[in-house]
């Protein structure tokens, strides 16, 4: 019998590799490179399923161009990517990577707002570059996490995952906003209040975004929304670029009407806005938040359950749009 063939379209761990090639017939990315697009369209169209990370824009195009196609796997929980009507109009399964991230994007989440706060990037850059020669009341004096405000917006399971982080670990008082408040059982469980999204722009001190990215979230932290935060506070976002406006935050950083800003996404990465590289009181880091061994080789398992779960035994692990199984 002959194997369904799908496409790896980057590089991913020889693991995860062996365990598809036991049931497909592979076609791997192996260059550091991503595939161009004319590439991708080329090498999609004779497969069954394809893997993805995130990067790979699957639309009407590209359907149409692989009229065989079944499922798409995503190694990532969001999938901004994934344009999910098309794909379900045309009966192609979307898979993602929910839960198994959770607690390691968590952890960074947090790490980042640490490093941001505390300016621990800033002062390491300084020591190295040789220019700690004394001592001096305010050098790098950053702003407290214990104690503090944090605020959150996008409260599902990673924003859950920081504010018990904050709330328990930091003694820290948690307010969110979300699309829909949390069942009282969730709010209780991470000690957050339900706040309105202008309530929490000018009452945190620590502003962290975890929402997913659409056309409704774009540029959710604007100008705007910049001005109307404290000049005390910091802003995190390990959720995807194009939530923050690039341009309008390192003017704000520029300006210091924001204290401090820790970043992981970014709009059109892995280019960075050039003004951001020019500010010194911003963290940057290359989207890594969920970047642990175990979690990125259980993130490449699930997305490699999923394709052998659905097109050898017709029961994929996390289907986004389960409507395309009925
Ligand atoms: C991934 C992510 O590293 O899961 C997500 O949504 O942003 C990250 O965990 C990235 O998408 C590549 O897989």
């Amino acid at each position: 019998m002959t194997k369904p063939r799908i496409l790896v379209a980057r590089a991913v761990f020889p693991e995860t590799i062996a365990l598809l090639e036991q049931h497909f017939e592979v076609e791997h990315n192996q260059a550091d490179e991503i595939w161009s697009r004319a590439d991708l369209l080329a090498r999609i169209r004779d497969k069954a399923g394809a893997f993805t990370t995130g990067g790979e824009r699957i639309d009407a195009e590209l359907l149409a161009a692989a009229p065989g196609l079944r499922i798409c796997a995503n190694m990532a929980v969001g999938y901004n990517n994934f344009d999910v009507p098309a794909m379900t109009q045309r009966g192609v399964l979307a898979t993602n990577t929910p839960d198994v991230l959770t607690e390691t994007t968590a952890d960074f989440g947090f790490a980042l707002l640490m490093a941001t706060a505390r300016r621990i990037s800033e002062s390491e850059h300084f020591l190295r570059a040789g220019k700690w020669n004394k001592w001096a009341y305010d050098m790098f004096a950053g702003s407290d996490i214990h104690g503090s405000t944090l605020g959150i917006l996008g409260m599902g399971r990673i924003g859950r995952g920081i504010a018990r982080r904050g709330a328990h670990g930091f003694g820290m008082n948690v307010i969110y906003h979300n699309r829909s408040r949390l069942a009282p059982d969730l709010e209780a469980a991470c000690k957050a209040r339900y706040v309105a999204k202008e309530e929490m722009l000018k009452t945190a001190d620590h502003l962290v975004l975890v929402l997913p990215y659409s056309k409704e979230s774009h540029h959710a932290i604007g100008a705007a929304e910049l001005k109307q935060m404290k000049a005390t506070a910091t802003l995190v976002n390990i959720a995807r670029g194009g939530i923050v406006d690039d341009g309008a935050l390192a003017q704000a950083l520029r300006d210091k009407t924001i204290a401090a800003a820790g970043i992981d996404v970014f709009e059109g990465e892995p280019k960075v806005h050039p003004d951001l590289l020019t500010v010194p009181n911003v963290v940057l880091t290359p989207h890594i938040a969920s970047a642990t061994v175990p979690t990125r080789m259980a993130m490449a398992k699930l997305a490699a359950d999923n394709l052998v779960g659905f097109l050898v035994n017709g029961k994929p692990v996390t289907p986004i749009n389960p409507e395309v199984l009925r």
